[in-house]
């Protein structure tokens, strides 16, 4: 008989650690000047299997524009990966768009800011050939049911792609993550709304990406217990139908490595199935 090469659960992932607020060692070394070290963190990712990389410069009293164009500058010359351009400020996602060759990736547009802000960036994206991650937040603020999800990812497809003329396999819509460990009751059903949410946008738009930035479930978590709820997490979205994730490479787990107690923990937690003997993390 044939095997079937086929890798199943792919998906494109985007290196995390490039971000002054999601890395401590990203942040020293953004602080200290060292871009050797910032590039050496961008190729480590890659080497990881990281597709692309977020990038975040942001952080209080530091020059994020500064900051930002000088780590586009030295990445388009020494990583071969597009970037994702992190960053709430429309002039400092332009001024990165201008350095970054091949295809850049705006993270992101939303709602809340008005419509204006994000069709600046929707503009940019146009003139540079650039993806766009889009979030599902709007005036209301953001989406947490399944059917929120649907209705601001509905509002965006049709503004991005209709209005704006962004090919649908440019949208890159997000339906958030939250943390789902925080022992607040009204926390508990986040990631399954999640999943629901990107069930019911796949159904709705086959065309168009759907990924998560996925380390926020688990904050609150010790990282061991991180790993592997994000991995768990990861699995459970891919099937149901998203199509990237801003991750920690090398600590996501393949579920078939992951010990069948230690999966059924998080299901009971992403899915709210607390019993009786259940011991909290
Ligand atoms: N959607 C989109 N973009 C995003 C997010 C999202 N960008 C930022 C963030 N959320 C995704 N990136 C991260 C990066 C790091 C962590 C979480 C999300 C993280 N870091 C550890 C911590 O803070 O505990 C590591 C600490 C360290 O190494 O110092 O969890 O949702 N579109």
């Amino acid at each position: 008989g044939q095997t079937a090469l086929r890798q199943e659960n792919s998906y494109f992932s985007i290196g995390e650690r490039c971000n002054a607020n999601g890395s401590k060692k990203w942040r020293e070394l953004q602080e200290r000047g060292d871009w050797d070290g910032c590039v050496a963190m961008g190729r480590e990712q890659i080497g990881e299997g990281s597709n692309a990389l977020d990038i975040c410069t942001a952080f209080v009293g530091r020059d994020e524009m500064g900051e930002m164009t000088e780590v586009i500058r030295r990445f388009t010359s020494t990583v071969n990966a597009p970037l994702v351009i992190d960053s709430t400020e429309t002039p400092v996602i332009e001024a990165a768009l201008k350095l970054h060759g091949g295809k850049p990736i705006i993270n992101s547009i939303n709602f809340e800011d008005g419509e204006r802000a994000a069709a600046d960036r929707l503009v940019l994206a146009r003139r540079f050939g650039a993806a766009v991650i889009a979030l599902t937040i709007d005036e209301e603020g953001m989406a947490k049911t399944a059917a929120r999800k649907l209705d601001v990812a509905r509002r965006l497809v049709d503004f991005a792609c209709n209005r704006h003329g962004l090919p649908q396999s440019d949208l890159l819509i997000d339906p958030l993550t939250f943390t789902i460990a925080t022992g607040n009751e009204d926390d508990r059903k986040l990631g399954e709304e999640t999943l629901e949410g990107i069930r019911l946008i796949r159904e709705a738009f086959p065309e168009i990406q759907i990924i998560l930035g996925l380390s926020n479930i688990s904050f609150g978590l010790n990282p061991a217990a991180r790993a592997v709820l994000n991995s768990v997490f990861l699995d459970h979205a891919v099937k149901a139908g998203m199509t990237g994730a801003i991750v920690h490479v090398s600590k996501i787990r393949p579920l078939h490595l992951i010990p069948a107690d230690e999966v059924t923990v998080m299901e009971d937690l992403i899915f709210d199935r607390r019993r009786e003997e259940y011991d909290p993390l």
